[in-house]
């Protein structure tokens, strides 16, 4: 089998109400979905995107420049065009959009290889659990008032999630107690609880803050620091008894290196857009394995539960709703796990006519 060609469209995909993080305002996205065709009638499909449409074309002309990489090879050769992109990006750099841009090609080749043999990506991985814990994330933003988050909370329960995550970062660290405690009170103590800081703290606030949040048993609190702070993270994990979770923001099987090294994190959850794709998520996943640390996935719940669902030390699945409505196929749960799709490949194809309905980018 050959590769015949890699298309992007760039579209906007707009959020029905603007949310806010520590990181700022969300209101929509910029989607870059990725197409890889084959000589034998296979195609591979993924999709990279940025927060609020800002810079989507850089990251299109980034997946888009990579084309002759692939064009004319084997499809099943993932890890030679991992080396040659490596090779190829050295000058642009080894973090950021241009692994993004691997990214893209590498979740598209890894479609095309579970579908050329009629297997979901999970079972080409060495196939772990067909179900994977999920948190629901799609909710209780710094936008929420304390009776918005409680009612969320209570709906996710409804819906039978059995964890979840709120966000901090409020104008006083007692506001985000108060936040915090609402919730707990909301969902009870077995409903498991992870707090986002979106590295909006210092080593000092996060350990203060860490502390008066220890009494709500949090499953863990995520990202307290900027992103390139690994010591300093460090520091708040060895502070505190709540696991840090850490990692959305890292780029690459290097990065996590560095992590491990450091303990920075008591859960890595490496994004695949971030990350490498597939191939970068794996390797991260089996070395954080060997110092028995576990993975969690970040955003892309879709596709991330293939690559979840074929490692022995899967967490939790991110489960945000933001992209469901660009795939044919909705995830399904189950007692609050998300069942692994044994459909080939991802599992999961874009909706070409919704899509359509988007406005270009
Ligand atoms: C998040 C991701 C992307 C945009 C805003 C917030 C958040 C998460 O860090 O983990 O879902
Ligand atoms: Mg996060």
């Amino acid at each position: 089998m050959k590769i015949t060609g890699l298309s992007t469209q760039a579209v906007v995909l707009p959020m029905a109400a603007p949310i806010r993080s520590a990181l700022g305002g969300i209101s929509s996205f910029g989607c870059i979905l990725v197409r890889i065709t084959t000589d034998a009638g296979v195609t591979g499909e993924n999709l990279v995107f940025t927060l609020n449409n800002v810079r989507t074309r850089v990251l299109q002309e980034m997946v888009q420049s990579l084309s002759p990489l692939i064009e004319g090879c084997d499809p099943g050769h993932i890890g030679g065009f991992w080396s040659r992109a490596w090779k190829d990006i050295n000058f642009v750099g080894h973090k950021g959009v241009s692994v993004v841009g691997i990214s893209a090609v590498d979740g598209a080749l890894w479609d095309i290889a579970g579908k050329a043999c009629g297997l979901p990506i999970y079972r080409l991985l060495g196939g772990h659990s067909a179900a994977v814990p999920a948190y629901h994330s799609g909710g209780m933003w710094l936008s929420s008032s304390i009776d918005e988050l409680t009612r969320e909370a209570e709906s996710f329960v409804g819906q039978g999630f059995r964890a979840m995550k709120m966000r901090l970062g409020s104008a006083t660290m007692a506001e985000d107690v108060a936040r915090v405690r609402a919730v707990r009170e909301a969902i009870g103590p077995e409903v498991k609880l992870m707090a986002d800081a979106n590295q909006g703290m210092t080593v000092s606030s996060a350990i203060r803050l860490g502390r008066m949040l220890e009494e709500f048993h949090l499953t863990w609190f995520e990202e307290p620091l900027p992103a390139y702070d690994l010591e300093g993270v460090a520091r708040v994990a060895a502070a505190l008894d709540t696991p840090i979770a850490s990692g959305e923001t890292e780029y690459t099987r290097y990065g996590f290196r560095q992590m491990l090294e450091l303990k920075s994190a008591d859960i890595l959850m490496p994004d695949l857009q971030r990350v490498g794709g597939v191939t970068e998520f794996v390797k991260v996943a089996h070395m954080a394995e060997a110092f028995d640390v576990p993975v969690s996935s970040h955003l892309f719940s879709e596709t991330s539960l293939q690559v979840l669902g074929g490692l022995a030390n899967a967490n939790y699945l991110e489960y945000m709703p933001w992209f469901s409505a660009l795939y044919n196929e909705k995830l399904q749960f189950d007692q609050g796990k998300a069942l692994v799709p044994e459909r080939p490949g991802w599992g999961v194809t874009f909706n070409w006519d919704y899509i359509k309905s988007l406005e270009p980018c």
